[in-house]
């Protein structure tokens, strides 16, 4: 079977920017992974089927009754635990905002080959679980320990590298009071797809830190260098390293679409008149300060709604008065660290942290 109007195989070598059409390749991984639908922005709380889904290989298989978590290396004491033993310790319920890194990827020219993502790779749910620092001080770190490696079950082959999916965290990092290890999403047990049971939840830094499918964390004491911390996830201008390591959050906010879509082109239909422009905004380096509303250039200030928690976004709203004809909104956000979504791109060789100003073309009638 051939797909004629999808290039394949020859221009899919992942990484490498393309300014040629949509591969095989990407709509495989777009298949896969969902984003979240923009108007999902409407709710403090994402539910578990709309929030977006990032998954390097395939779903593993986790049994319950085999399963335990493993604490361990340059420890005093190893930990294993069960799920219940997690459960049985002190529990801490937060909304969190998890974007993925490579979220604005495919508006990027040339358009870096990997997951394509349009805009929709953010959700915000309440997670449930137990935090870690206390867990690390029973198990006694080693002096000389420099970091925790995070483990999950699941394994896979990337950059020609064959590994289970691992990411680190300096002790430091690790022992912030709100990372924590969780079993529920939204009042219910970790769905299968993100990270049935036991994930690792760092709020403030995009997705790739919360390694799903937990099954090991293991304190070392030299820096980890596995593919997914050394080799991915790094700001880079070109195909060799090392660049800048990827952590926190960029700023960013996103509008709900107004109006109704064309079914195909996706392009906005307004009636004329007031219309409420809304959305959300959220940063891993602050507070968001500010958010603008951008109409055919001409910037305004939007109403900001409180966070919906310390680690999750904010919703905020203007009304414009739409004449008829086509208009072009935007949307930027600033954070209490200075940042501004910038209004052009910024590239960079794997796509990471594109949070350039988001842009609504809409027709009023
Ligand atoms: N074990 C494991 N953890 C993982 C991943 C993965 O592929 N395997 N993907 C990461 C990435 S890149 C992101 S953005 C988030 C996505 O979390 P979600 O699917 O629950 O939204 O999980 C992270 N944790
Ligand atoms: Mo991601």
């Amino acid at each position: 079977m051939s797909t004629p109007h999808i290039e394949r195989g020859l221009a899919a070598t992942p990484g490498q920017p393309t300014q040629g059409p949509l591969t095989h390749e990407e709509l495989q991984l777009a298949g896969r992974n969902h984003s979240m639908p923009l108007e999902a922005l409407h709710d403090d709380l994402t539910p578990a089927g709309l929030h977006y889904l990032l998954i390097h290989f395939d779903i593993p298989h986790v049994s319950l009754e085999t399963w335990r978590l493993r604490l361990g290396g340059a420890v005093a004491d190893s930990l294993e635990l069960s799920l219940d033993d997690l459960k049985a310790r002190p529990a801490v319920t937060m909304p969190v905002t998890l974007e993925c890194a490579g979220n604005g990827r495919s508006l990027l020219q040339p358009r870096p080959l990997s997951q394509p993502w349009v805009l929709g790779a953010v959700g915000t749910a309440e997670w449930t679980g137990t935090p870690l620092a206390p867990l690390l001080e029973e198990a006694g770190l080693a002096s000389d320990a420099v970091e925790l490696v995070f483990t999950g079950a699941d394994s896979g082959i990337q950059g020609g590298v064959e590994e289970p999916y691992a990411r680190s965290l300096t002790i430091e990092e690790a022992m912030h009071p709100e990372v924590m290890l969780v079993y529920a999403m939204n009042g219910q047990p970790l769905p299968l797809q993100h990270g049935f049971p036991l994930r690792l939840l760092v709020p403030g830094w995009y997705g790739m830190a919360s390694v799903k499918w937990l099954t090991s964390i293991e304190a070392v004491t030299t820096r980890f260098m596995g593919y997914q911390q050394a080799v991915a996830y790094h700001y880079l201008q070109g195909p060799d390293g090392p660049g800048l390591p990827v952590t926190h959050i960029r700023v960013r906010s996103l509008m709900v679409p107004p109006g109704i879509p064309d079914f195909f082109t996706r392009r906005r239909v307004v009636d004329a008149g007031p219309v409420m422009l809304h959305g959300r905004a959220w940063s891993g380096h602050g507070d968001v300060e500010r958010v603008e509303v951008g109409i055919d250039g001409t910037w305004m200030p939007a109403h900001l709604d409180p966070p919906v928690g310390d680690f999750a976004w904010r919703s905020w709203s203007m009304v414009w008065v739409a004449n008829k004809g086509d208009h072009v909104l935007r949307c930027r956000a600033m954070d209490s660290s200075g940042a501004l979504q910038p209004t052009e791109q910024v590239w960079n060789y794997q796509g990471i942290g594109n949070n350039m100003a988001q842009r609504v073309e809409v027709t009023v009638r």
